[in-house]
């Protein structure tokens, strides 16, 4: 299918999705664990259609900014500064996020501050997080490399009147007033552990390459694989033997697939949840031909060569959602906690632009969260369709 096609599909799919209220929905209906291995695949066919418009946006023209403000359907961000730290520099996971921040803030009338930590590591984050108080920004979205360590600066910036807003890895409530979560955390952990099933056969060895061993987000994932593992016996010839780190350093991460493959000659599958580990594993495996598969979570961009399903590819497929659209969401949650739409209680509704209304629900630990959507997979099939989107 030619992308224009795909486009116009998309687009219908994601009116259709508005239509029927997806958008402030879909949040609460996505962390319904037992459904959501069944549902992975095909109840996420919206989720990339939100962003197709996003890549457009590079386009600085004129009739682009003007799209790109009515597409924030009045949001207004004037005269504000809003300030995105990302987890660390050099993944274009991260920069996708930031891209679809900028879009939307930008848009809206305000100003962005991005804050990239040289190295996923909580001392830099706070030293960023710092500065932005110092200088009084209005608001911070924070992807956490702790979920604790944050929590002074973070209660300090909130003290100081700014408006804090996690995404992509939480902190905890206290730190926060919302939080935006890219996909229900149980389905997140139910798609990953039926990926593995499925290419494990069902039983045999496997190893998770994570990202750092703080990440909130990663961590949660693992966690959730791990108890559903344990409270469903389909699962019991399954043996994890491993969670390495790689820290969402492509060095480190090929080294630590290295280290999984000398170790446990057995091994079935590796399943990396992170965007950084995964295209690392992928290269190892690939080169050398390797039978160990992989799965996980994976740009397109960086996954296409990787992806298929003869013995030549390494992943036959991955999942993700739409980082850019992540980002957006981000924004317009940031712009709503600074005009005083939501305080980040549970229940608090807000309009993301063309992206929908959202509802913020219970995070199940004491704060909110607002669900981008279910995680979308990526094969054989669809992969060309997408390497160039994001
Ligand atoms: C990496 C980061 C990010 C995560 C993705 C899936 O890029 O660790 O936080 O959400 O992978």
């Amino acid at each position: 299918m030619k992308r224009k096609a795909l486009s116009v599909l998309l687009s219908a799919a994601m009116t259709a999705a508005l239509l029927s209220g997806c958008g402030g929905s879909s949040g609460a209906a996505s962390e319904s664990a037992p459904a959501a291995s069944e549902a992975a695949p095909a109840a996420s066919e919206a989720a990339p259609a939100a962003s197709e418009a996003a890549p457009a946006t590079d386009a600085a023209s004129e009739a682009g900014a003007d799209a790109a403000a009515q597409a924030t359907g009045g949001a207004d961000a004037s005269g504000k500064t809003f300030a995105i730290v990302v987890k660390s520099a050099g993944n274009a996971y991260n920069t996708k996020e930031e891209e679809g921040f900028k879009e939307v803030i930008e848009a809206a009338g305000g100003t962005v501050v991005v804050k990239e930590p040289e190295a996923a590591t909580v001392d830099a984050q706070i030293t960023a997080i710092q500065s932005l108080i110092s200088q009084g920004v209005d608001s911070i979205s924070v992807a956490a490399n702790d979920e604790n360590a944050l929590q002074a600066t973070l209660e300090e910036a909130m003290a100081a009147g700014i408006k804090v807003n996690g995404f992509d890895s939480k902190t905890n409530a206290d730190s926060r007033m919302t939080f935006v979560n890219q996909a229900g955390t149980q389905e997140v952990g139910q798609t990953l552990l039926d990926a593995v099933y499925d290419l494990t056969g069902g039983e045999g060895q496997y190893a998770i390459l994570s990202a750092t061993s703080q990440a909130t987000n990663q961590n949660a994932w693992i966690d959730a694989m791990k108890s559903i593992a344990e409270g469903d016996s389909k699962y019991s010839k399954l043996e994890l033997v491993e969670v390495a780190y790689g820290d969402d350093e492509p060095q480190k991460s090929t080294d630590q697939t290295q280290a999984l493959l000398s170790k446990y000659p057995d091994l079935k599958v590796i399943c990396a949840p992170t965007t950084v580990g995964v295209s690392a594993a992928a290269k190892v495996l690939q080169d050398q031909g390797s039978s160990v598969k992989l799965t996980g979570l994976g740009l397109p961009s960086e996954m296409a060569e990787y992806i298929g399903a003869d013995d030549a590819h390494s992943c036959p497929y991955m999942f993700l959602w739409n980082p850019i659209d992540l980002g957006r969401l981000a924004a317009y949650s940031a712009i709503a906690l600074v005009n005083g739409d939501i305080t980040g209680a549970v229940g608090d509704t807000f309009t993301a632009g063309d992206m929908g209304d959202y509802t913020l629900t219970d995070a199940g630990d004491n704060g909110s969260e607002i669900i981008l959507g279910p995680p979308f997979k990526f094969d054989p099939d669809n992969i060309a369709e997408w390497k160039d989107v994001y």
